[in-house]
């Protein structure tokens, strides 16, 4: 039902799923299978950078370019410090109006409650729901944080790393991986001072670093380019588009989309595994016998290593306490 709503473009359809998604609500996967096959259409791109950088202002800005040239789009923002739609200022607030009226648009914040893991999965997740409702380009805004951020971003297959000027100093500090991911640097507030040195240093690191990074195990003939932008104002953003487009043409050229499909396929489903081992291996060994184990590395009758090794193996496997000599005890 929920599934036949969302297929003819019903949007409280994709609302409601989401909101599945984000409880972990078991019918959600139920759902989720049932959209799969409907899925894989999407441009999906990743927008990531440190709060404040203009990430959700560039998205609103080219939303609109994408719909000027005729494509439905999707913006999925997982940023707690500015929930998209909540924009603090006046003017922010009203250049989203635009965006919230056009049908051809569906915006979502994610809820961070989640946890860390779980957030990027139900991102995951919801970025399918939307490919399945049909659009075509897909923004996933994250803050470019921490390994979760990372790791939304991977589910992108063009991922933009937004700076802005007077960050160069901790452009260096950056986080080696948020610039491995990068397929686009964008320098956006360009109507500021030091634009051009942000660039310059970014370019000195992208010479610095390995050559080109060769995430879809190609030999990496992808050299990022760095853009500037003014997204308020609208400025820079159409060519962003274009390179956007250009990434997406050269994804489709020889192997590097199915190649970058099977790696993000396999990350997924790696995550998920994980997950459900975890929570299969703690459903059978219950919290009391947790307890106890967690007794015994504290008294230092077990080393975490082993315990870890011995429990995914069998719920049995450990010694019960006082069998195994403590440390104290071997030494005498
Ligand atoms: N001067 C200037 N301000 C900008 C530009 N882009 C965004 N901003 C402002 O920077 C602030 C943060 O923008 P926002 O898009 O929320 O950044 P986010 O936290 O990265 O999503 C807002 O007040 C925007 O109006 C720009 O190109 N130039
Ligand atoms: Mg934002």
């Amino acid at each position: 039902m929920l599934v036949q709503r969302l297929l003819q473009g019903d949007r409280r359809a994709v609302a409601r799923l989401i909101s599945l998604v984000e409880d972990g609500d078991s019918r959600a996967y139920r759902y989720l299978t049932e959209l799969y096959p409907h899925t894989g259409r999407a441009h999906i791109i990743g927008v990531t950078g440190a709060p404040g950088t203009g990430k959700s202002s560039l998205v609103s800005a080219l939303a609109k370019v994408e719909r000027r040239r005729g494509r439905t789009v999707g913006i999925i923002s997982v940023d707690p410090t500015s929930p998209f739609t909540g924009g603090a200022l006046l003017g922010d607030r009203i250049r989203m109006q635009d965006l919230t009226a056009d049908r051809g648009v569906f915006i979502r914040s994610m809820a961070s409650r989640g946890r860390v893991g779980g957030l990027a999965a139900a991102t995951t997740d919801a970025v399918r729901v939307l490919d399945a409702f049909g659009k075509d380009k897909i923004f996933v805004e994250t803050v470019g944080a921490g390994q979760a951020e990372v790791d939304i971003a991977k589910t992108a297959h063009t991922t933009i790393v937004v700076e802005a000027p007077g960050l160069g100093d901790e452009i260096q500090a950056f986080k080696a991986g948020v610039l491995e991911i990068a397929d686009v640097f964008v320098v956006n507030k360009a109507d500021r001072d030091g634009a051009d040195k942000t660039v310059n240093a970014l370019r000195a690191m992208l010479d610095l670093g390995t050559p080109i990074r060769a995430r879809d195990g190609q030999a990496g003939d992808w050299r990022p380019p760095i853009l500037k932008t003014i997204a308020i104002e609208e400025k820079g953003v159409e060519p962003l588009a274009d390179e956007l487009e250009r990434h997406l043409a050269y994804l489709k050229s020889g192997d590097h989309l199915a190649a970058r499909e099977r790696e993000r396929v396999a990350d997924e489903l790696e995550t998920l595994l994980a997950r459900e081992l975890l929570a299969d291996c703690l459903h059978r060994l219950g919290s009391d016998r947790i307890a106890q184990i967690v007794e015994q590395i504290a008294n230092r009758a077990l080393d975490p290593h082993s315990a870890a090794q011995l429990l995914a193996r069998s719920a049995d496997g450990i010694p019960v306490e006082g069998s195994a000599p403590t440390p104290a005890e071997a030494r005498h």
